[in-house]
């Protein structure tokens, strides 16, 4: 019998562990309501998402593949070869194709999502794509340990493109980099996307957009949790707001209550009154200074950045 040799790979890193009915309530109970961003991105939000990229004040994503076809070489030669390039957060992995063009040497690519379904059809697809490059695809919530296969490069690369560190809170953020370095070590590097501090009319635009997308991305998690947590939310009672907060360097995304009302979840009600808000989303912006500075902090040495011409948006090249 002929023995069909396959060059993709399956691994389970880790099991999701949150428990997203209590960390909703949790959050809506606490003084200031807050839900973490992580849960927009059900079907549905995902497709939001995927659309919001495609958007014209949406600048990050079509610049950031700008900056990445633009300094694709330079990027591949920082990153070196004998080097296995682990992607967080992969999705389709559409963006590190790119990559994959300027690295004809590379011998393995390891894609981490929390998705498994959609990251192991995406991992199938660019094994085919990519038939000399073995493709370890990693279920696993990248923001928790790990356990990573046997990789037979010397070294690792990270890389997490599309600024989603800026949606991280400061202390999530040194959590999430030290863990980073500590995974990268010895002689790794991580090369990220970060969205830069910018004129704020540019930055409010990006997040209020014409076509209305950002705001029913925003108000897509109360139809989550009517579904998925047996609320009662009628989106009609909440209002998508999004501003620039230049002290704090940072988009917030809230949903505020049009009226006072009581909201069951559950078993539970929450109260809210008119004019409260749940805050949604932060994304935080950064010069590069400050985005080096953290770095450094967090155990890292910068060794480039890629910039566009309106320096808009960053790519950082760091090492451990
Ligand atoms: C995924 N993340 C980097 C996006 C951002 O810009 O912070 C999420 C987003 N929220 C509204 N629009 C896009």
């Amino acid at each position: 019998m002929k023995t069909i040799k396959s060059n993709v790979h399956y691994h389970v890193g880790n099991e999701p562990e949150t428990d997203m009915y209590s960390e909703v309530l949790n959050g809506l109970r606490s003084e200031h309501k807050t839900i973490s961003p992580k849960y927009f991105y059900d079907k549905k939000g995902s497709e939001l998402f995927e659309a919001i990229t495609m958007l014209a004040e949406y600048y990050p994503t079509r610049t950031e593949l700008f900056i990445l076809n633009k300094y694709r070489d330079e990027m591949a030669s920082a990153i070196g070869t004998d080097t296995a390039l682990v992607e967080f957060g992969s999705g389709s992995s559409e963006k590190v194709r790119t990559l994959l063009e300027a690295m004809p040497d590379l011998k393995e690519y390891v894609p981490i999502d929390i998705s498994k379904d959609f990251l192991y059809q995406s991992a199938r697809a660019l094994s085919i794509e990519y038939p000399h490059l073995h493709v370890h695809a990693v279920s696993a919530d990248y923001t928790e340990k790990f356990e990573l296969p046997k990789l037979t490069s010397s070294r690792k690369a990270v890389f997490f493109p599309g600024s989603t560190i800026g949606n991280f809170e400061p202390h999530e953020r040194v959590n999430f980099l030290k863990m980073t370095a500590d995974f990268l070590k010895p002689n790794g590097g991580l090369l990220i996307g970060v969205d830069m501090k910018k004129d704020h009319a540019v930055l409010n635009a990006a997040y209020n957009d014409s076509k209305g997308i950002t705001s029913q991305f925003n108000t897509n998690l109360l139809n989550r949790l009517n579904r998925e947590l047996l609320a009662d939310f009628n989106l009609e009672h909440f209002h998508h707001h999004a501003f620039y907060h230049a002290e704090k360097g940072r988009i917030e995304m809230h949903l505020v209550s049009l009226k006072n009302q009581t909201i069951t979840i559950g078993s539970e009600h929450v109260t809210f009154a008119e004019g409260e808000t749940i805050q949604t989303e932060n994304s935080y912006k950064f010069t590069i200074e400050e985005f080096q500075d953290i770095a450094r902090d967090c155990g890292f040495t910068p060794k480039k950045v890629w910039v566009d011409e309106k320096n808009w948006f960053s790519m950082h090249y760091l090492m451990v």
